[in-house]
C-alpha cells in the first residue's frame, strides 16, 4: 500500500471551471456522462494530465469533442491534455446495486444515494477527486423515482428528470445526488437579509411523524450561525435526506445534506433525550460546515481538522447556548477521556494534523474531531472572545471560497493579535496527551503553584517539545470562599511556577477548570482537599471533576489495595445530591464513575497491569455502597425527577428524566428492580423505557419485558437498533461475548447495515469486562465478524478495529488471544487497504 505524505503536496496542474453531469440512473448499469472545462493552472505549469477513477467502465472519453484513448489503472487515467483550455467529456458505467461499501453511488432500500467524503466521487466518474479543486456543478438526474436531487439550486425538472445547479464552487467530495422514493416535511426560513429558503426534510413514507425535531433544530442552527457568526446561508434551498445504510452520522454536501436516519429521525416514543440532543447537535455540525467546510474547505486530507475541528466547535458553542454549558461541558470532557485520550495513548496516536496516512477515511477520528475542537477552545482562551471573533470574521472574509491550511487559519489569529503562534502550533503536529503535573508551595502570604509539563512518545514521534496550555485556575480560601478568580495562566516551559501573593491562610487550588486543556492533570490532592472542592468550588466543571476525581482514587484503593468505599466520596456525593438549587442534570453528571476502560488506563499509568473483572467489581461494589448510603435520599431525588407536564425533549426535562433514570439505576440495586418493572409498565417515551428495561436487565431479570419491547417495536429499525445493542451493554462479563453471538444470529440481524452491526458489536467492544473477559471468547466473536465484514464494507470494519487499540495495557494471556486475533485478520487474503492500515499499526 501506499503512503502519502503531507509534505510531498503539490497543486493539481489544471484548473476546472464548470462541471456538467447526467445521470442515467439504473440499478446495475447507471450511466454518467461528464463534461468539464479545465484550464491550465499557471501555479503548477506542466503537470501531467491525471484523473482518479475507480471501479468504473469507461465507454466513450473526448477532449475538445476528439475521441482520446487514456492510459486507465486501478487509481485513475492520464492521457495527453493541450495547454490551453479544453473541454473533458468522458461516459462510464458504474453499478450502484453491487456497492455495498456504502462510498460512492449505492443503494438503501431502493433509494439512491451517494457519500463522496474524502475520495468517493472517484467512483462515480473520472475526476481530479482532491479538494483544492474547486469548480460549479450543474448536474441532470435521469431516473423514474419521483423525487431526484442534487447539490445547489433547482433548475428544471419534469416526468422521469430534474435538473440542478450549484453555484459556489466546490470539492468534487461535496457532491451529492439523491433519488428516491421520499417524502419531505417542509418549512421555510428567511435569512437576515431576507433571503427566502425552502427547506426539505426528506424522509421514507411512514417516517414523516419523526421530522418535526430535526427541522426546528435545523431552524435554530441557521438562525445561530447568523447571530452568533455572522453566516448567512447562500441557496434558495436546503435539503436533508434520511437515509437507512450510512457509514457514519451525517454528510455536508453542498445544499443536499445526507444523514444517517439514526442522526436525524426523532420521537419521544422512539428516541431517548440523548438521541434528541445528539440530532440537535449533527444537525447543526453539517450546517455550519456550509461556512466552515464548503465555502472555506480544506487544500488536502491533511488539514481535515481545519474544517472537523472548527465545526465541532461551532456546534459544541452552539449545544452550550441552547442548553446548559456546564453539563455540555462536562459530557464533551466525558467523551474525549473515553475516546480521544485511549486513541491518543495508544498504537494509533497521531497529530490533529497527520503528516501521512494510507487510507484518509481511517483519520475521520476522535483526535482530528474532538481534540481538534479543544485546540480552538484553547486558541480562543488565549487571545480572548473579542479577538476570536475578530480573527474569525477575518477568516471568512480573507478566504472564501478557497482551500486552506491550517497556516492560512492560524495567520489571521496572527494578524488580528500580534501574537507569535509558532508554539501553539505543536498543538497541531505533536501527537499524544500532555500530563500536567502540579506542585503546591506557602510561604509568607504567597501561594506558588509549579506546572511541569511532559507528552510522551508517541508512534513516530519519540521526543515532544513543550506546548502552550492554558491553565485555568481558581484558589478558595480555608472556609470555601473564592480569594482568587478564575486566571489564564500560561505554561509555555517544561516548569514554569506562578506565584499568588498576599493571601491570608493557604488556599485550596481549583486547576484546570472548566478543563481548560485536554490533557491529564497530575495535581496530588488529598481526599479531604478534593471533598472540599467538591462542596466549594464555583466553577462547574472542577466541583464535578472533584466528585469524579474522588471516585477514580476510591476505585483504584479498592482495586489495588482491596479497601472499602471511601466515606469521602459517598458523603461528599450525597451532600451534592441533596442540594436542590444544583440542576438536575448536574446531579445525574456527579452520580456517574469514571469508565471501566478510564480506569484501567490510570492503572496503567502507575504501571500496573489493569484486571478487567477487578476493575468490574469495585465499580460494582462502590455502586452498591453508594445505592446503600443514599438510600433515604432517593425517594426525594425521584420526587424531584418527576416530569409532569406533557413531553419536550429539552434540557430541563432530559435533565430530571437523567436524574430519575440514575437513581432508578441506584434503586434497583436494593428493591431488586421491582420500581423498574413498575416505571417500565408505565413508560410514556423512550428514554424511560429504555432505562427502566436496562436497570431490569442489569438485575438479571426483565425477560418479559424484553419480548414485550420487541414486539412493540418489531417495525421500527432504530427501536430493534436499540432491542439489540442494550442486551449486550447489560450482559454480566462472563455472559457478553455470548450474548453478541446470540443476537447476530437472530434473523432481523442485518450486519450489511451499519446501524445493525455496530449495535451488537459496538455494544461489545465498549463493554469493559466482557469484551476483555479472559477465555477471549469476545476477540474471537469480534475477529471472524470482521473478517466477513470487511470484503462487503472496509470503512466500517476499520473503524471497529480500534476496540483492540488498548490491548498492550492487558497482560501477556490477554495480548497473546488479542494478538491471534490481530494476526489471523492480517492473514486473510485481500484484506481491504482501511483495515489492513489499521490493523498493522494497532499490531505495532
Ligand atoms: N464530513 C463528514 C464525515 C465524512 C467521513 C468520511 N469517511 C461528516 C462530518 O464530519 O460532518
Ligand atoms: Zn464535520
Amino acid at each position: 500500500p501506499t503512503t502519502i505524505h503531507l509534505k510531498d503536496y503539490t497543486p493539481f496542474g489544471y484548473l476546472v471551471d464548470e462541471v456538467h453531469l447526467t445521470f442515467d440512473l439504473a440499478p446495475d448499469a447507471t450511466r454518467v456522462t461528464s463534461r468539464i472545462a479545465f484550464r491550465p493552472n499557471p501555479e503548477a505549469p506542466g503537470h501531467r494530465f491525471f484523473l482518479h477513477g475507480e471501479e468504473l467502465r469507461l465507454i466513450r472519453a473526448a477532449i475538445d469533442g476528439a475521441e482520446v484513448t487514456p492510459e486507465i489503472t486501478d487509481a485513475g487515467l492520464t492521457c495527453a491534455a493541450p495547454d490551453t483550455p479544453f473541454v473533458w467529456e468522458a461516459e462510464v458505467e458504474i453499478a450502484p446495486a453491487a456497492n455495498t461499501a456504502l462510498e460512492g453511488l449505492y443503494l438503501s432500500n431502493g433509494m439512491y444515494c451517494t457519500q463522496c467524503e474524502a475520495e468517493g466521487f472517484r467512483k462515480i466518474t473520472y475526476y481530479p477527486d482532491r479538494p483544492d479543486v474547486m469548480s460549479t456543478f450543474t448536474v441532470r438526474i435521469n431516473g423514474t423515482h419521483p423525487v431526484l436531487l442534487s447539490n445547489g439550486n433547482p433548475v428544471d425538472s419534469g416526468e422521469g428528470f430534474a435538473e440542478w445547479h450549484d453555484p459556489w464552487p466546490k470539492p468534487a467530495y461535496l457532491f451529492a445526488l439523491v433519488a428516491g422514493d421520499l417524502v419531505a416535511h417542509s418549512d421555510r426560513f428567511t435569512t437576515v437579509s431576507g433571503r427566502e429558503v425552502d427547506l426539505n426534510l426528506w424522509v421514507r413514507p411512514g417516517d414523516e411523524d419523526k421530522c418535526a425535531f430535526g427541522m426546528e433544530a435545523l431552524k435554530k442552527s441557521m438562525r445561530w450561525d447568523e447571530e452568533v457568526y455572522g453566516r448567512e446561508y447562500d441557496l434558495d434551498v436546503f435539503n436533508i435526506v434520511a437515509v437507512d445504510d450510512f457509514n457514519m452520522g451525517a454528510m455536508e454536501n453542498k445544499g443536499l445534506n445526507i444523514f444517517n436516519s439514526a442522526a436525524v429521525l426523532a420521537s419521544p416514543e422512539t428516541s431517548t433525550d440523548d438521541n434528541f440532543e445528539r440530532i440537535e447537535a449533527i444537525i447543526a455540525h453539517e450546517y455550519f460546515h456550509n461556512w466552515t467546510g464548503n465555502r472555506i474547505t480544506c487544500r488536502d486530507w491533511f488539514q481535515l481538522c481545519l474544517k472537523e475541528g472548527l465545526t465541532v466547535f461551532r456546534d459544541a458553542q452552539f449545544t452550550s447556548d441552547l442548553r446548559s454549558a456546564p453539563v455540555k461541558r462536562i459530557r464533551d470532557v466525558i467523551d474525549l477521556r473515553g475516546r480521544q485520550f485511549p486513541e491518543d495513548q495508544g498504537p494509533l496516536s497521531h497529530p490533529v494534523r497527520p503528516e501521512s496516512f494510507q487510507e484518509i477515511n481511517n483519520f475521520y477520528t476522535a483526535t482530528v474531531y474532538e481534540k481538534g475542537a479543544e485546540v480552538i477552545g484553547m486558541l480562543k482562551r488565549l487571545v480572548g472572545d473579542a479577538a476570536y471573533a475578530e480573527a474569525l470574521d477575518l477568516y471568512f472574509a480573507r478566504h472564501d471560497g478557497q482551500a486552506c491550511t491550517i497556516e492560512d487559519w492560524l495567520k489571521v489569529f496572527e494578524d488580528v493579535t500580534g501574537r507569535d503562534l509558532a508554539q501553539f502550533k505543536h498543538w497541531y503536529s505533536q501527537a499524544g496527551t500532555p500530563r500536567l503535573t502540579v506542585e503546591e508551595a506557602w510561604q509568607d502570604g504567597t501561594f506558588t503553584l509549579t506546572l511541569s509539563q511532559d507528552t510522551p512518545a508517541t508512534p513516530g514521534q519519540p521526543d515532544k517539545l513543550p506546548q502552550v496550555i492554558p491553565v485555568a485556575v481558581g484558589l478558595l480560601n480555608p472556609n470555601g470562599d473564592e480569594v482568587h478568580a478564575t486566571e489564564v495562566l500560561e505554561l509555555t516551559q517544561a516548569r514554569q511556577s506562578f506565584s499568588f501573593e498576599g493571601l491570608a491562610a493557604r488556599p485550596v487550588a481549583s486547576v484546570l477548570r472548566d478543563f481548560s486543556a485536554p490533557v491529564v492533570l497530575d495535581h496530588d490532592l488529598s481526599p479531604e482537599q478534593r471533598a472540599f472542592l467538591l462542596a466549594h468550588d464555583t466553577d462547574p466543571f472542577n466541583r464535578w471533576e472533584a466528585g469524579r476525581s474522588l471516585a477514580g482514587q476510591c476505585l483504584l484503593d479498592m482495586i489495588i489495595e482491596g479497601t472499602a468505599p471511601d466515606t469521602a466520596y459517598l458523603d461528599g456525593l450525597v451532600a451534592v445530591l441533596r442540594d436542590d438549587g444544583l440542576d438536575p442534570a448536574y446531579r445525574a453528571l456527579m452520580l456517574g464513575l469514571p469508565s471501566q476502560s478510564e480506569l484501567a488506563a490510570s492503572l496503567q499509568q502507575r504501571g500496573l497491569t489493569p484486571d478487567p473483572q477487578a476493575i468490574w467489581d469495585a465499580t460494582e461494589t462502590l455502586r452498591q455502597a453508594t445505592a446503600q448510603h443514599m438510600q433515604d435520599l432517593l425517594p426525594r431525588l425521584r420526587a424531584e425527577a418527576q416530569v409532569d407536564a406533557p413531553f419536550r425533549p429539552d434540557a430541563d426535562q432530559a435533565g430530571r428524566r437523567a436524574l430519575g433514570s440514575a437513581t432508578l439505576a441506584l434503586l434497583s440495586r436494593l428493591d431488586g428492580g421491582a420500581q423498574a418493572a413498575a416505571d417500565f409498565t408505565r413508560a410514556d417515551n423512550m428514554s424511560l423505557q429504555l432505562s427502566s428495561l436496562s436497570c431490569l436487565l442489569k438485575a438479571g431479570k426483565g425477560e418479559v419485558e424484553l419480548a414485550a419491547f420487541y414486539d412493540q417495536w418489531r417495525g421500527d429499525r432504530l427501536v430493534i437498533d436499540k432491542w439489540f445493542g442494550l442486551q449486550v451493554a447489560m450482559a454480566a462479563p462472563g455472559q457478553t461475548a455470548e450474548t453478541a453471538r446470540r443476537l447476530s444470529a437472530h434473523a432481523e440481524f442485518n450486519w450489511r447495515n451499519p446501524n445493525r452491526f455496530r449495535a451488537v458489536f459496538g455494544a461489545l467492544a465498549m463493554h469493559h469486562a466482557g469484551f476483555h473477559h479472559a477465555s477471549g471468547a469476545a476477540y474471537q466473536l469480534l475477529a471472524d465478524w470482521l473478517i466477513r465484514l470487511d470484503p462487503v464494507n472496509p470503512q466500517t470494519t476499520a473503524r471497529m478495529c480500534a476496540a483492540f487499540q488498548t490491548w498492550r495495557r492487558y497482560d501477556e494471556g490477554r495480548q497473546a488471544l488479542i494478538g491471534a486475533q490481530l494476526d489471523r485478520i492480517l492473514a486473510q487474503p485481500n484484506l481491504s487497504r482501511d483495515t489492513t492500515e489499521m490493523l498493522t499499526r494497532i499490531r505495532g
